[in-house]
Formats: C-alpha cells, structure tokens, sequence
C-alpha cells in the first residue's frame, strides 16, 4: 500500500489495484485546428503538460501498474453523436465536419490520434467514449472490475469537461479518485482551479489532488 500526501488528506492506494487514467491527450484538443478551437479556445496552453504526463506514464509503466487512455471519438456514421451535441451554438466546424486534421473528433481521423509522445502502447486499453465522461456508453466499469481496479489517478484534458465529469463517473461507482494537479490543464485557468477546489472540498467529496512530484516521490522504485 502506496500513501501520499494529497488535498484534502492522505491517498492510499495499492498499484496492482489502481489505474492510471490519461484522458483524452488527442490531437483535437491539443492542436490547432481541431475541435477544441473551433469551439473559440486558445488551445496552446494544453500542450504545457505532456512531458508531466510522460514522467507519470513511464513511472507507471515501469511499476507495471494498468493504463487506460481515453478518446472523445464518434463513430463515422455520427450514430452516436446527440444532434443536441452536434447542432449546439454557431461553430466554424461542428463535429464530423471536415478540418484540417480531418472530421473533427471522429474514430479514425488524423485529429482524433493520441499525441505521437503518450501513444499507447501495447496492451494499454484505449477507450473511444462519446460523451465527456468515460464510462457512458463504453462498458468500461466493468473491465475495470474485472481486473479488480479499485482506484483511479486522473490526468489529461480538460480538467473541468472531461476530467472532471469522468472522476464523477468514478466517484459514484465507487471508485477512490485523484486527479494530478500539474497533469490535467483546461483553456480556462480559473475554471481548473474552480474544479480542483470543488471536487476536493467537503472531505474529498468528489476525491483528492496531488502534485506529479509527490505521486513521482511515493512511487520511486
Ligand atoms: N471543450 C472542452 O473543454 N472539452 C471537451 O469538449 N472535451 C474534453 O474535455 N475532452
């Protein structure tokens, strides 16, 4: 059993029973051209915090602990795309439009890829999720019972969409979450302070936060 400092009190997690989750690292959100600036976001502030990423995936990797990546993904026929979420506001390019990277977060597409520097490997299980959270409509609560996953630490993009509504997710289905402050980043910077807080507040109501220095201290081989 693993213990590190953490807000709002110490996290305990075994290794063999916790996944590292890196949440929709794909060139979408992260690139110019993709749907997180057709949205209107400056979208150079994201890319800050892939080496921090790196150094947890490699830290994990050597311990042998699970990966799990995500992708916000539809399918080409858009099936499982809501008109509500396709057809909201006045985008230049919605999803499944045509963009510079190709259709905007489509399976598949060029724009749709896991950065080339946190690109799965091997035997690392990649889930395509329609919606901001992870386990609507992908069956993943149960793969990760099956391998007795039990906690859950967040990384990856954005802290308050995507990250924040996975660990939710999480939370309700029972599993202990921590989200690593330097490892997740939002377009806004007072929305991810915004989501930190709240999510912590309350006795870990939400889960804990910690620093990548201290999960890198508490894991040293
Ligand atoms: N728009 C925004 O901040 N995020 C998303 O749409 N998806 C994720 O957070 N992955």
């Amino acid at each position: 059993m693993i213990e590190i400092p953490a807000t709002p009190f110490a996290f305990r997690f075994d290794p063999r029973h916790t996944a590292l989750v890196v949440i929709d690292m794909q060139r979408d959100f992260i690139e110019r051209g993709g749907f997180g600036e057709a949205l209107g976001n400056d979208v150079t502030r994201l890319a800050a915090i892939v080496p921090t990423v790196r150094r947890l995936l490699d830290r994990w990797r050597a311990l042998g602990g699970m990966v799990l990546h995500t992708r916000e993904a539809h399918r080409p026929d858009l099936a499982d795309c809501p008109p509500a979420k396709r057809l909201r506001g006045n985008p230049p390019l919605r999803i499944g439009d045509v963009g510079p990277m190709g259709r905007l977060l489509v399976a598949g597409e060029p724009g749709n890829q896991i950065l080339p520097e946190l690109a799965p490997l091997d035997g690392e299980l990649v889930v395509d999720k329609p919606g901001k959270g992870m386990f609507y409509a992908t069956g993943l609560h149960q793969q990760l019972q099956e391998k007795g996953i039990t906690h859950l630490i967040f990384t990856g993009v954005t802290t308050e969409v995507c990250v924040q509504t996975s660990m939710r997710e999480a939370n309700d289905r029972g599993y202990d979450c921590l989200v690593i402050e330097d490892a997740t980043e939002s377009y806004f910077p007072e929305f991810k302070a915004a989501t930190l807080a709240m999510m912590t507040a309350q006795g870990a109501i939400v889960g804990w936060s910690a620093t990548s220095g201290q999960l890198l201290q508490a894991t040293q081989p």
